[in-house]
């Protein structure tokens, strides 16, 4: 029989959809499963919007009181789906009740916080991951078997952006993400450690920073309730306004400890990109390209190919590629932000199972987020700033 493994999720907004899901279909994916996990309690500030989350992502209870869950005997994992400001306070306290954890991206709001919350989980000897998802798209996947396999060689430059345009508008509304004391950053935190992570993965640690950052709506309109709807929230151009203290777009240049250069854009700001996540990686025998938007697609060029056929080739992920004996059996399905997260969920049970850390764990999103501290710093004093 396949473990059972009772999950506490606190968090029913969007992440929580996401992880509910990939609980959910896991199993049906990767079987034999490394575990079952169970939907045992969703947590959510209020009774009825746990019991709202409850009916709907299918767990067996709800609750609004998440330090009371966290220290129950019958629960196994930890999953934090809230916003940035609660991360390191319900981490440390899972971790003290010897949790296994995984905690939504970005790992913290500072690198204060990420430091404490790496000590616990290592205090605690727990298996600790982050959900930097999108290491988990198998196009991205076989990116990093081919860089390993050294079929595109040294890598010498990265170009990697996050483009996206739900905040572009000047009147959508003044959430969470755009105040520093619940975010921690702006879009320096929410998507350009995305790609930070990615670049981590794909490339290795980055060294130094030399970035701008620029915030081009210092205030929005105050949102009515708490509830972050992105890029559906409704638009309220006559309500009072409140400050926005965070970045709205991120542009820097990159230079990696293994001696490749690079360059970042992230920015929500963007009109006409929605989940743009590019990158382009240039190495001494060929260069690879992958666009987020045409994610079953994987563009590779060998240069080592015949000169009459030289060129970028696009390889389609199915069966033949990373993590294809689960997913669908023919190339070209179809690879869904929903397939990244039942992927994550299928790699930190696996990791449990084997009690070994995953990529990226705890360590991992402090590394990440050293790199952020450190482009925010560099925005502040224009200069090139060490990661660390
Ligand atoms: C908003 O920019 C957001 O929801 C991010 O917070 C997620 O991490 C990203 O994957 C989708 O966009």
């Amino acid at each position: 029989m396949t473990k059972v493994m009772n999950v506490a999720m606190i968090g029913g907004g969007f992440m929580g959809k996401a992880h509910a899901m990939a609980y959910a279909s896991m199993p049906m994916f990767f079987w034999p499963a490394p575990a079952i996990p169970h939907r045992k309690v969703v947590v959510d500030v209020t009774d009825g919007m746990a019991e709202e989350a409850r009916e709907r992502y299918g767990f067996e209870e709800a609750s609004s009181d998440w330090r009371a869950v966290v220290h129950r005997p019958d629960i196994d994992v930890v999953d934090i789906c809230t916003p940035n400001n609660v991360h390191a306070e319900i981490a440390i306290a899972a971790a003290k009740a010897g949790k296994h954890i995984i905690c939504e991206k970005p790992l913290a709001r500072t690198v204060e916080e990420a430091r404490a919350m790496h000590e616990a989980v290592k205090a605690a000897g727990v298996i600790h991951m982050v959900a930097f998802n999108y290491r988990r798209t198998p196009a991205v996947a076989l990116a990093k078997k081919y860089i390993d396999e050294g079929r595109i060689g040294r890598i010498l430059n990265f170009r990697g952006t996050y483009l996206q345009d739900w905040s572009a508008d000047p009147d959508s509304p003044l959430s969470w993400r755009f105040q520093k004391k619940i975010a921690g950053s702006g879009t320096v935190g929410d998507i350009a450690t995305h790609v930070v992570d990615l670049a981590h993965y794909l490339v290795g640690p980055i060294a130094e920073v030399n970035a701008i950052t620029t915030t081009y709506n210092k205030t929005r309109p105050l949102q009515q309730g708490g509830v972050d709807k992105l890029g559906a929230a409704e638009k309220a151009a006559d309500a009072e306004r409140g400050e926005v203290d965070v970045d709205d777009e991120v542009v820097s240049m990159l230079k990696f400890e293994g001696g490749a250069i690079g360059s970042l854009e992230a920015t929500r700001n963007a009109y006409g990109r929605n989940n743009f996540i590019t990158l382009e990686i240039h190495g001494t025998k060929g260069s690879i390209h992958f666009n987020y938007e045409r994610r079953d697609e994987l563009q590779v060029m060998f240069a080592d190919d015949p000169a009459d056929a030289r060129g970028f080739r696009t390889v389609y992920t199915g069966p033949a590629h990373p993590y294809g004996n689960g997913l669908w059996p023919i190339p070209g399905l179809g690879i869904g932000y929903s397939e990244t997260k039942i992927v994550e969920c299928y790699d930190f049970f696996s990791a449990i199972a084997k009690n070994r850390q995953p990529s990226p764990n705890f360590e991992d999103g402090l590394l990440t987020e050293l790199v952020a501290d450190a482009l925010i710093r560099s925005g502040e004093t224009g200069l090139w700033e060490k990661v660390g």
